[in-house]
């Protein structure tokens, strides 16, 4: 059995998630905080990470493409291999074009920190220049790359928010604003392991935050 280990707070490891979900596969779940990661299983000690019964994996891309070999039911990519690259395409602009640029604005607009001026205004052009290419790879009909839902859902479900709420939080205004990804959000937040999924991100998100907390206050 599969072991999916990380905490249910982290966009990453609700994107493997829910494609174990989707897929529909038994899994376990192991709670690894950042620091507390197995360093075998992900050497650069972030999270998510899978434990298989052949060792362990890291990057969640990695793990969607060896879930989605090893599992083939319910696929979550098109067997036509320019459609299969075409998901992929737009799952690496939603992963490195998008979250990772706006996570440079993370330590502000979600955990009280500080960004300097100079980070905002380079991660600003960054963002609006990758939203544009973004544009013109995104479907919305009704699913991000098509009319299926596939490995780009997993990503976009889970970094459509955060992105929104990062850039809402430092700029005053969502990135998305003129996408219909509140629609797409909540058609895809109709998915019946949704409401558990959201509901185990919420608490531990409140779990990490108090963790935060104490840790700085005890510095
Ligand atoms: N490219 C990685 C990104 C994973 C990632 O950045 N995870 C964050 C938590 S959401 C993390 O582990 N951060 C701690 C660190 O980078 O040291 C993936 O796709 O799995």
């Amino acid at each position: 059995m599969l072991t999916l280990c990380g905490f249910a707070a982290s966009n990453y490891y609700n994107k493997v998630k829910i494609a174990l979900l989707e897929k529909g596969i038994d899994f376990a779940e192991q709670l690894a905080w950042v620091g507390e990661v197995d360093r075998q299983a992900s050497p650069l000690g972030k999270v998510p990470y899978l434990i298989t019964d052949q060792g362990g994996l890291c990057e969640s891309t990695v793990m969607l493409e060896y879930i989605e070999q090893r599992y083939p039911q319910n696929p979550l990519l098109p067997s036509d291999p320019f459609a299969a690259a075409k998901v992929r395409e737009l799952v690496t602009f939603l992963d490195l074009h998008l979250e990772l640029v706006a996570r440079n604005l993370y330590p502000e607009a979600l955990f009280g920190g500080k960004v300097s001026d100079e980070v905002k205004e380079k991660t600003k052009v960054q963002l609006d220049k990758n939203l544009r290419a973004l544009t013109k790879l995104v479907r919305f009909d009704p699913c991000v790359a098509g009319n299926t839902f596939t490995l780009a859902d997993c990503s976009a479900i889970v970094h459509f928010p955060l992105i929104s709420a990062a850039t809402k939080a430092i700029y005053g205004q969502d990135l998305f604003a003129d996408l219909p990804v509140r629609d797409y959000l909540k058609r895809m937040a109709e998915r019946p392991y949704m409401p558990p999924l959201q509901a185990q991100r919420k608490a531990n998100a409140e779990l990490m935050m108090a963790r935060l907390k104490a840790k700085s206050a005890s510095a």
